[in-house]
């Protein structure tokens, strides 16, 4: 298997995550890899925090962002974290998303925005770090779908995922802006390994044509 990444020298497991805006097209990436040779793929756990005992926190959030942000937040470090520790058979994990987005995008801005309180934003903060000073969630590569917030837009509203079609674009924009300092400009956040960025503004027809010319950057060259 000399086309699989190696660590000091040898084969060893490797963990590959998916990034971008909503809609952004990280699903399909996973998809588009998910059959390749010693790739397991672990899907974002989204369709548990629309029902955590019969209950949907994300619609939840959507409604009533002051009061629900801090449940939704909470949940997602859990089931981002189970991703993260959970074993691996395969060499490569790919994963959608990160306990690190969750925290530099989705909190940083719930909290920037007035919509999560000081001493909540507080609370999840220490769990955060206290993560990862015991479980590390190493990464190997980020692949950062890079997309304009008009483009996801019109993609939210197109795929109709009944808790979104509230989302303003000025979310979008700001979710975008969060991701492009974190990831681009690298200036607010650490970012916890390299960095791939491929413009993801395009059809999935074109998108599976990029995917493609990257693959040997993405699958072989994570170590
Ligand atoms: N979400 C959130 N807080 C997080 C992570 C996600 O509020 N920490 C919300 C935003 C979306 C939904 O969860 O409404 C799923 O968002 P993602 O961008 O993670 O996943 P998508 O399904 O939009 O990804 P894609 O379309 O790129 O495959």
């Amino acid at each position: 298997m000399s086309a699989l990444p190696k660590k000091n020298g040898h084969h060893q497991k490797f963990t590959i995550c998916v990034e971008g805006n909503i809609a952004s097209g990280k699903t399909s990436f996973l998809e588009y890899f998910k059959d390749t040779h010693d790739v397991e793929v672990i899907e974002e756990p989204v369709n548990k925090w629309r029902n955590v005992q019969g209950g949907n926190i994300l619609a939840k959030m959507y409604e009533d962002p002051t009061r629900w942000s801090l449940t939704l937040q909470t949940y997602v470090q859990l089931t981002m974290l189970q991703n993260h520790v959970k074993s691996q058979e395969k060499t490569i994990k790919l994963m959608e998303r990160s306990i690190y987005s969750a925290k530099y995008c989705f909190v940083e801005n719930l909290h920037n925005s007035g919509k999560m309180p000081d001493l909540e934003f507080a609370v999840l903060s220490e769990w955060f770090d206290w993560i990862l000073d015991f479980h590390k969630c190493p990464l190997d590569l980020i692949v950062y779908l890079q997309t304009t917030p008009e483009i996801v837009y019109d993609r939210i509203k197109k795929r109709q995922r009944k808790e979104e079609q509230t989302i303003p674009i000025e979310y979008l924009q700001t979710l975008h802006n969060l991701h492009e300092d974190w990831l681009i400009h690298q200036r607010k956040f650490p970012v916890p390994c390299k960095v791939l960025t491929l413009d993801a503004n395009y059809e999935l027809d074109y998108m599976h044509k990029v995917f493609e010319e990257n693959r040997k950057k993405i699958i072989c060259d994570s170590g």
